[in-house]
């Protein structure tokens, strides 16, 4: 017995020695961790920091969000390593210290890594928000190198980072199926990490109205009463919309409300018959719809829950419909702080060109007046554009240089690479094919100045990625089409062309992968990458 006793004391003195021999261990170098988006330029030092429980956050500068930005930051490394870290109002060591400096571009941050601190400096607490980012991705909080000893090791060294493009973008489209505000938040946590700085939301569709109009109450409580495939449906109240945009603001990402006219507006039609211009739809076999009333002038329609396109139009030669679109456009604007209100404008293929344009134009006006700037479907640059107006690029190139010759800028999302609801290959169980299969590395391998001659650096404003939501139901459904598709489109609006490629990118994806793993994230596991 005795021996035996003495046997595991001299076992649990080995294992203790080992222990604390491994805390020693290498870290890896700074430039060998897995950043996305990829940092302009990284560069290593000796030595490494070690975050524990008794490091502390540290915050110079008189701006009113930096409290906020601590926060988040708290809680997100309380997530990723189970240490609730405290602040402290003094510059010490053993400490992440997040300041204010000036002379950078707003988006810019410089991340020094030593013994002492990890430090972040920023001319804008945006800055600082993405040196945070950077920070979480440099932790080792799952697979194989993850805590030693309860302590994290970040290598020394020094990153400087800008973003290539000023618009990073998402778009999820909540009126095909609707997401609740809970989810509409899980989302915007997860693509802020990513750098991404815009959501899109799709708040209007032939199936469904999903934002609280006060002067035009049945858009949500007829126009929101359904969806694809019938069932559920839903709005966000203002004050919902309000607690998203506020949500997004606090992690510096701007809400771009989109109210898309004239066509995909079914869900006004059935909510308001005046709006109706009793437009003969030509047959088309596979339409599933209940044409009642679709032909009637002035009659409401009946509500739509398929998924073909392009059969309803506002009325555009009636005064009613553009005090309706003011009302729209007034109510969302006051609501919006962001610069952007997108008017939609696409496949409007019931609606005459000689009724679309002075339509376009009139509701570009409105939306001048309310203080916005019109984004619009790539169609909208028939009309005669403002040049502060942007052009979505989405299906054809003529369209975007048509917007680029009228001075206008113009927002990269080429179906064929960055529509998020395509599918991966054709055994995916979600999403639609028509554009394209896009597998990870096609949404990876391409460069929003090189599709078109014509397009060229600085006519474009940025890249957004659009999820539609047709086939899209639950937020595990966001996750797979989403991941880690976004991840490559936002390493396109940050990185620069020259420092991007997919061997490099195709590694540091597998790290991510682990981590969602962890994180029970649900994305998909492409052949593509050694996961
Ligand atoms: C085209 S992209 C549409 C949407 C559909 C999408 C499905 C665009 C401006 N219009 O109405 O949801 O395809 O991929």
């Amino acid at each position: 017995m005795k021996i035996q006793q003495s046997i595991y004391s001299i076992l649990f003195l080995i294992a203790v020695i080992g222990f604390y021999s491994c805390s020693n261990e290498k870290v890896a170098p700074l430039t060998a961790h897995s950043i996305i988006p990829l940092p302009v330029s990284v560069s290593d030092s000796k030595g490494s920091f070690s975050l524990n429980a008794d490091t502390k956050i540290v915050t110079i500068g008189e701006n009113s969000q930096l409290a906020l930005l601590s926060e988040l930051f708290k809680s997100d490394i309380q997530s990723l390593t189970g240490i609730l870290l405290s602040s402290s109002e003094q510059e010490q060591e053993n400490a992440i210290v997040f300041e204010i400096t000036s002379g950078m571009n707003p988006e810019a941050y410089k991340l020094s890594v030593d013994k002492n601190q990890i430090r972040v400096i920023a001319s804008d607490v945006a800055g600082l928000f993405y040196g945070a980012q950077t920070i979480k991705q440099l932790i080792p909080s799952h697979g194989a190198n993850k805590a030693k000893n309860n302590k994290f090791l970040v290598a020394a060294g020094t990153i400087e980072d800008a973003p290539e493009y000023g618009y990073r973008g998402m778009m999820l489209d909540v009126a095909r199926h609707f997401f609740s505000v809970e989810d509409v938040k899980h989302l915007i946590d997860q693509i802020a990490e990513y750098k991404i700085n815009h959501l899109h939301l799709h708040l209007s569709d032939d199936q469904g109205w999903r934002i609280e109009i006060k002067s035009w109450p049945l858009l949500t409580t007829i126009g929101g009463s359904t969806q694809v495939g019938g069932q559920g449906g839903g709005f966000y109240t203002q004050e919902d919309y309000k607690d998203i945009v506020k949500y997004a603001q606090d992690r510096f990402i701007t809400i771009v409300p989109e109210i898309d006219m004239p066509g995909h507006t079914n869900s006004a039609l059935a909510s308001y018959g005046e709006l109706n211009p009793g437009i003969t739809v030509p047959e088309k076999g596979a339409l599933r719809y209940d044409r009642t009333n679709l032909g009637v002038d002035g009659m409401a329609t009946p509500l739509y829950t398929g998924i073909e396109v392009g059969f309803s139009t506002l009325a555009t030669n009636k005064e009613v419909t553009y005090r309706f679109i003011e009302d729209v456009i007034r109510e969302i604007s006051e609501l919006t702080p962001g610069p952007y209100f997108h008017i939609g404008g696409d496949e409007s293929h019931v609606t005459a060109m000689e009724d679309y344009i002075p339509f376009i134009e009139r509701a570009q006006e409105i939306v001048t007046k309310y203080g916005k700037k019109t984004l619009g479907w790539d169609e909208v640059a028939h009309a005669k554009l403002l040049p502060t107006s942007v052009a979505q690029y989405w299906a054809k190139a003529e369209n975007a240089i048509m917007a680029i010759e009228q001075g206008s800028q113009v927002l990269m999302s080429p179906a064929v690479k960055a529509y998020l609801d395509m599918q991966y290959d054709s055994t995916t169980h979600l999403g639609l094919h028509w554009a394209a299969y896009i597998e990870l590395d096609e949404a990876y391998n391409w460069d929003p100045t090189e599709l078109e001659e014509q397009i060229k650096r600085e006519n474009i404003l940025g890249v957004e990625a659009p999820l539609w939501t047709e086939t899209i139901v639950t937020r595990s459904d966001i996750e797979y089409m989403t991941f880690p598709r976004l991840t490559a489109i936002a390493e396109i609006g940050w990185t620069p062309k020259n420092l991007r490629n997919w061997e490099s990118y195709s590694k540091r994806i597998a790290w991510h992968g682990q981590r969602w793993e962890a994180q029970g994230k649900n994305f998909y596991k492409s052949p593509k990458v050694e996961w």
